[in-house]
């Protein structure tokens, strides 16, 4: 069977991007694929969390990625701080890792430049390290993603590569899998800046929990431009409406030439009317089950618990390969 592991931070709330870009494709591979899906909590903390709200966010985060259909009895979801693993790996595969590799990240550029230069932490450098032990101790095969994780993947074949010159076949190459739409979506309020859950806009992203008044808000202010043209197109000006595009493309499946004929001589007001009223129907069943698994948070613990039993299992012996591998005693 293909394995497949992906990750997911609990740094603030889920939204339409996480859910298009990643965990939709989670939820649809389940079946016929081996999965690992990992709450990364020590990724969330290299930039700043509130640990009160980073405890909340992470259980918010496991109950809503049951209700988007993650299937405990079909995938392994766990919380990557309860596979020490992970941290231990990702130590040694650092000190494989040229510092070059890490300052050309785009992601560490980007999120280096927002903070002020003393508080960007040594950890948000090595990011791309410990996301290479989490793909690498699962000798995954696929690892779905959004488009802006892409490098981030290509950096871990690199670090595995260089792993299995240095001290012998150990690694297999994972492949990143990309959405064909809803691989980036963009901000609402600029559609030139990925949705993110780190930007802090009233309008910029639709929630996984957003009220249909409130997407229908969001949806409405929606940046556009001066033009009337509903098309899919990639010119800078065209963006906001294309990002509308994309997702209406992404939740109903349609074509793009049925999507065009259908808002012909329609106006923006139209498109983001429809755009808001298919993204309620979307998450409406999200949104009832995600009830249901917040007012149990036993059965949430059970699921955690059950499913770091079974990351752990694959990943000891994984990571004890690695510290054979580069000479370390083992303990008797
Ligand atoms: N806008 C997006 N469009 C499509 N996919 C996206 N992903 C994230 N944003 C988009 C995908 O979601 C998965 C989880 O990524 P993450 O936890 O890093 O989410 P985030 O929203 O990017 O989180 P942050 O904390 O706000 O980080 P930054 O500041 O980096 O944006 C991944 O598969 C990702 O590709």
């Amino acid at each position: 069977k293909v394995r497949v592991l992906s990750g997911i931070q609990p740094s603030g709330r889920l939204h339409l991007g996480n859910y298009l870009g990643a965990i939709r494709q989670w939820v649809q591979g389940q079946d016929e694929k081996e999965n690992y899906f990992c709450i990364v909590d020590l990724h969330a903390i290299t930039v700043w969390q509130d640990p009160d709200k980073l405890r909340a966010q992470t259980r918010e985060l496991a109950a809503l990625l049951l209700a988007c259909g993650i299937d405990p009895q079909k995938s392994t979801l766990f919380i990557q701080s309860h596979v020490r693993a992970h941290a231990e790996t990702q130590w040694i595969l650092g000190c494989v890792t040229p510092l070059g590799w890490l300052y050309r990240m785009t992601q560490f550029k980007a999120k280096s430049e927002k903070e002020k230069q003393e508080s960007v932490s040594t950890g948000l450098l090595t990011y791309p390290v410990l996301q290479a032990a989490d793909i690498l101790l699962y000798d995954a095969d696929e690892v779905p993603v959004g488009e802006d994780q892409k490098q981030h993947i290509e950096l871990t074949r690199d670090i595995a590569q260089r792993f299995n010159h240095l001290y012998g076949e150990t690694f297999k190459l994972p492949k990143a899998v990309i959405p064909k739409s809803g691989a980036r979506v963009m901000g609402f309020d600029d559609p030139t800046k990925k949705m993110s859950k780190s930007e802090v806009g009233e309008y910029h992203a639709v929630y996984l929990t957003d009220s249909p008044d409130r997407i229908r808000k969001v949806l409405r202010r929606a940046v556009t431009d001066s033009g009337r043209e509903i098309i899919f197109s990639d010119a800078p000006e065209k963006a906001g409406v294309n990002n509308l595009l994309q997702i209406y493309e992404s939740l109903t499946g349609k074509s793009r030439e049925e999507i065009e004929a259908h808002f012909a001589g329609k106006g923006y007001g139209d498109l983001k009317k429809e755009v808001a009223e298919v993204i309620i129907e979307a998450l409406r069943p999200i949104q009832e089950r995600y009830q249901v698994y917040a007012q149990d948070p036993a059965e949430l613990d059970r699921v955690l618990a059950i499913g770091a039993e079974r990351a752990r299992a694959v990943a000891e012996p994984k990571a004890e390969e690695v510290k054979r591998r580069v000479g370390f005693v083992l303990p008797k």
